[in-house]
């Protein structure tokens, strides 16, 4: 699964992208700073097993701090999006190019206002990004909506008013796209066009269709960010008025806190609601007044810098997944090396004790025998759906790896 960044020019994409991969992509204060995608690794934060089981863990695929578990996901920086996308305008097409494998979109828009359509630069407050949210949107479904018409006669003929047959000819039109069956079953749902023939569609049949199709394809969240400068207050409550969900997020505080963190300048976990200046001497004036800003105008306000809570919601909540943890050993919770509690995978809600080998390694899918409950020690079948929180030893005729 993979998150995609997206968002109107200059809305603190790729400080938001930095403060959660650690990476240094180009981040500054015009439009189009990122023009090619940039790929990189953040963290969805759980809390850990280990906690309840009184375990000292050694995590090897993702990390424990203080009973949080660290899981790793795939995020994806893209350029910024403009009106006319769809068609070519900015960035365009490439831009949306860049999106096709992406399970789950954080939309950053900029909720101080201080950016106007394009990304340039206006007075603090003056631009309202509901307009920007739309937008994207807009242009997100503008370009399905093209990929789509581009062999619309032959895929609703081929359909023939087979339903079996129109997802299939749909799936081969969207491959690529990380668009499964189910996507455009409950799309053809949705939009109330299950009974109807294809070929009898009307443009803005098509149209709902398609509209319907991003939305459960690529559900996004939308990242007020820069909720430190004092206009996002009202903008905020604005947009949140409307119903949708709005994480508040302060990117450019939490790459400050991450990188004093990383230089031992400070105590701080992602997601925490505080941090601990670790040697105030050590601290420069200008680093200490910094320091200050973002306890003030970000942690006070709004608890958190809210990065943490964008990626939770986006792989937890709109993807549904759950943490589960494969050992090897269920005597001690361990690897065959001895390590407690090596792994962390998120899967699916509903997931199955055999998909999780599939997840570990296809060969172990492949010869999957049973699994075990370590902490029942019930014996499990291969359809046995898993719970967040479970340890599973997988027992398989193939070894792991
Ligand atoms: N005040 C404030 N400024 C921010 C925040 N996040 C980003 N910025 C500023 O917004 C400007 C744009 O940041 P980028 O991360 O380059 O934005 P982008 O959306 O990736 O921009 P493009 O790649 O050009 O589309 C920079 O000047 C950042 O310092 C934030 O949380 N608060
Ligand atoms: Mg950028």
């Amino acid at each position: 699964m993979i998150a995609g960044i997206v968002g109107k020019p200059n809305t603190g994409k790729s400080t938001f992208f930095n403060s959660v991969t650690l990476q240094n992509v180009p981040m500054a204060n015009y439009p189009f700073t990122t023009v090619s995608p940039n790929f990189g690794v953040g963290y969805v934060k759980v809390e850990c097993v280990c906690k309840s089981l009184g375990l000292e863990d050694n995590p090897i695929n993702s990390t424990c701090i203080n009973g949080s578990r660290f899981i790793p996901v795939k995020l994806v920086d893209i350029a910024g999006l403009v009106r006319g996308a769809s068609e070519g305008r900015g960035l365009g097409n490439r831009f949306l190019d860049d999106l096709r494998q992406a399970d789950v979109l954080i939309h950053i828009v900029d909720a101080s206002g201080s950016t106007d359509e394009e990304g340039r630069q206006v007075a603090v407050g003056s631009h309202d990004p509901e307009i920007d949210i739309s937008l994207v949107e807009d242009e997100f479904d503008k370009w399905l909506l093209e990929i789509v018409k581009k062999d619309w006669g032959r895929t609703s003929r081929r359909a023939d008013g087979n339903l079996a047959k129109f997802v299939e000819a749909m799936r081969g039109r969207l491959s690529g796209l990380s668009i499964k069956s189910s996507h455009i079953l409950q799309a053809l749902e949705r939009a109330g066009l299950r009974g109807d023939k294809p070929v009898s569609w009307k443009d803005d049949d098509l149209e709902k269709f398609i509209h319907e199709l991003r939305k459960i394809s690529k559900p996004s969240i939308v990242a007020a960010n820069k909720a430190d400068l004092p206009s996002a207050q009202e903008i905020i409550r604005k947009l949140r008025s409307n119903g949708r969900k709005i994480i508040p997020t302060a990117s450019e505080a939490e790459l400050l806190l991450r990188r004093a963190a990383t230089m031992g300048l400070i105590e701080y976990i992602t997601g925490a609601k505080e941090f601990k200046i670790v040697n105030n001497s050590a601290l420069s004036d200008q680093q200490r007044a910094a320091l200050m800003l973002v306890q003030e105008r970000v942690l006070r306000v709004w608890n958190t810098t809210g990065t943490q809570e964008a990626i939770n919601s986006s792989f937890l909540e709109l993807l549904d997944q759950i943490a589960v943890y494969p050992v090897e050993d269920e005597t001690r919770f361990s690897d065959k090396k001895g390590n407690v509690l090596p792994d962390a995978f998120l899967l699916r809600q509903g997931g199955t004790a055999k998909d999780l080998a599939h997840l570990i390694h296809s060969d172990l899918g492949d010869s999957f025998l049973y699994a075990i409950d370590v902490k029942s020690g019930m014996r499990l079948g291969s359809d046995h759906v898993l719970q967040d929180k479970d340890i599973i030893k997988i027992v398989a005729t193939a070894r792991k790896g």
